[in-house]
């Protein structure tokens, strides 16, 4: 069972998760904007990725005799100043939510919940790779600036992600 104290925060963390969705969803509706359909699917299948990550806590809380209330979700921003920006603030936002994770371990550990700690383990990893995954592509946007050669390579690339 559950401590009422770490239901709330695994709920909070699926209120974080379905956000990171939704903002992922808004970076891709600018890029559809913007004609750069390989960035937009790029955000697509993360926004996607983070819904699953919102069902698997959804999931843990019930297996632990748990109730899962859903929170209001704020208004994601809706244009940036350059798809580097962009992607600059996706990799801010996974940074935000490594912390909120590293959180969730130590309440987690504090409280003796082992079963809490051991199943955060897989976010703890996830983290890394989240944010493995936006770094370079943060960096390469950053040094490509508004060269269009570059950002249609880019585009292009980025276009080939599997779902
Ligand atoms: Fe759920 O990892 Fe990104 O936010």
């Amino acid at each position: 069972m559950l401590s009422t104290t770490m239901e709330a925060a695994l709920n909070e963390q699926i209120r974080e998760e379905m956000y990171s969705s939704y903002l992922y969803l808004a970076m891709a509706a600018y890029f559809e904007g913007l004609d750069l359909r390989g960035m937009a699917r790029w955000m697509r299948v993360q926004a996607q990725e983070e819904n699953s990550h919102a069902m698997k806590l959804f999931d843990y809380v019930f297996e632990r005799g748990g109730t899962v209330t859903l929170k209001a979700l704020a208004e994601p921003q809706a244009t940036w100043a350059s798809p580097a920006a962009a992607f600059a603030a996706a990799l801010g936002h996974e940074r935000h939510i490594t912390g909120c994770i590293h959180k969730l371990v130590e309440q987690a550990a504090a409280e003796h919940d082992h079963g809490t700690v051991n199943f955060l383990q897989w976010f703890v990893k996830e983290q890394v790779e989240e944010e493995a995954n936006v770094e370079p592509i943060a960096r390469r946007l950053e040094k490509i600036g508004d060269n269009m050669v570059g950002l249609l390579f880019t585009d292009r690339e980025l276009g080939s992600r599997g779902a």
